[in-house]
């Protein structure tokens, strides 16, 4: 089934060049990115984004490294796009991402793991609603 996932290019990936690699990857796979942004979180965003961490010990570095530096935001679309985008990105901690995956081919740490891209067909569409509101939907790339 076709459907829409968000994924995020983490401030780390941004700076070391890793855009257009990363893209390919979706595009190779059959995810079309539909709408992207470069764009820097807000820390009212980054909050928001990550609010079923905030009792982690990490929380207050992972808001400071998230907006750290602009992120390249974009929707992706296609056959079960959230799952498809799960299993290319690996997971969360590089170490243990398989060679292969995006995490496991260019993080080495779960403090900077690269990417983010939404768990389930439901928060794709909260994420979507709060990076791009209702543009995100509208527009193409
Ligand atoms: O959906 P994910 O990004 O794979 O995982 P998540 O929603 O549980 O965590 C969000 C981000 O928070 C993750 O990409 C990296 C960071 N994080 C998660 N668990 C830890 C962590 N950072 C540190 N330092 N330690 C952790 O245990």
């Amino acid at each position: 089934m076709n459907e829409r996932a968000f994924v995020m290019i983490k401030p780390d990936g941004v700076r070391r060049g890793l855009i257009g690699e990363i893209v390919s990857r979706f595009e190779k796979k059959g995810l079309k990115p539909v709408y992207a942004e470069l764009k820097e979180l807000s820390e009212e965003t980054a909050r928001t984004h990550y609010q079923h961490l905030k009792e982690q010990l990490f929380f207050e570095d992972l808001i400071q490294y998230i907006t750290s530096g602009p992120v390249f935001a974009m929707i992706v679309e296609g056959r079960s796009a959230v799952a498809n985008a799960r299993a290319l990105i690996g997971p969360t901690n590089p170490v243990k991402a398989p060679p292969g995956t995006i995490r496991g081919d260019y993080g080495s740490d779960i403090d900077e793991n690269v990417i983010h891209c939404s768990d389930s067909f439901d928060h794709a569409g909260m994420e979507i609603q709060l990076f791009f509101g209702k543009t995100g939907m509208l527009q193409k790339l």
